[in-house]
């Protein structure tokens, strides 16, 4: 089966749903929302991300969290820490995040995503205003003094290459949705920020 355009999938017929995605916002109550929570290892995406997940289920949203280091267990267990393999690591979790948004889930993403260009790519990858960019901006140094894992540790020491900040490039956003400074205040108040942008746009009630 020859495939002259060079479209790996231009033999798959796609399935129209048969439950429309207007229905699933009656169901649940609440728009389709990827929060791409982007920053430093250490910056506290994760920490955010959860505390947010918390407020949106204890609300009654349908909600889910993909975790760097989770998914990076699994799905992406095979990608390394290489330029190449980080765009491959956030085009996957694009695709992921797409098809949780399209079941019509609160999805939140906790990855370092540090090029502007793969944020771009996974914004323009989902339906308008769906994707929502959260910035942890928490500067390097204090993610260092924190360093939970050792891990800037070991990169100071040259013991891990490529590390986000050191030797790896960060480009951090230029206008994101919501702009969050875990240094200057509580985990709590870092939460609601992003829960009331989702009530001031509309997302949820
Ligand atoms: S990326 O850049 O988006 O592909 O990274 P991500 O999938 O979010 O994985 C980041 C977590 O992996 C650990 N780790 C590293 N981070 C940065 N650079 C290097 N070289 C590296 N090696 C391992 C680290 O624990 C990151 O977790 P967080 O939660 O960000 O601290």
């Amino acid at each position: 089966n020859v495939d002259v355009a060079g479209d790996k999938s231009s033999d798959v017929v796609w399935h129209q749903a048969s439950v429309t995605p207007e229905q699933r916002v009656d169901a649940n109550g609440h728009k389709p929302v990827v929060l791409w929570y982007t920053g430093l290892s250490g910056s506290g995406k994760s920490t955010v991300a959860n505390a947010v997940d918390k407020m949106l289920f204890d609300l009654g949203c349908k909600t889910y969290v993909l975790d760097g280091d989770n998914v990076r267990h699994g799905l992406n267990g095979d990608l390394s820490f290489t330029d190449n393999d980080r765009v491959e690591n956030i085009r996957r979790i694009g695709e992921v995040s797409k098809l949780f948004a399209d079941a019509g889930l609160i999805v939140s993403t906790a990855f370092i995503s540090p090029f502007l260009a793969d944020r771009q790519m996974v914004r323009d990858l989902l339906p308008e205003g769906v994707f929502v960019e959260v910035f942890i901006d928490t500067p390097i140094d204090v993610c260092e003094s924190r360093d939970p894992k050792g891990l800037y540790k070991k990169a100071r020491a040259g013991e891990i290459k490529n590390f986000t900040g050191i030797d790896s490039t960060y480009d951090a956003p230029v206008s994101p949705e919501v702009h969050v400074q875990t240094a200057l205040g509580s985990i709590e108040h870092c939460a609601s920020q992003v829960v009331e942008y989702l009530i001031e746009k509309g997302f949820i009630a």
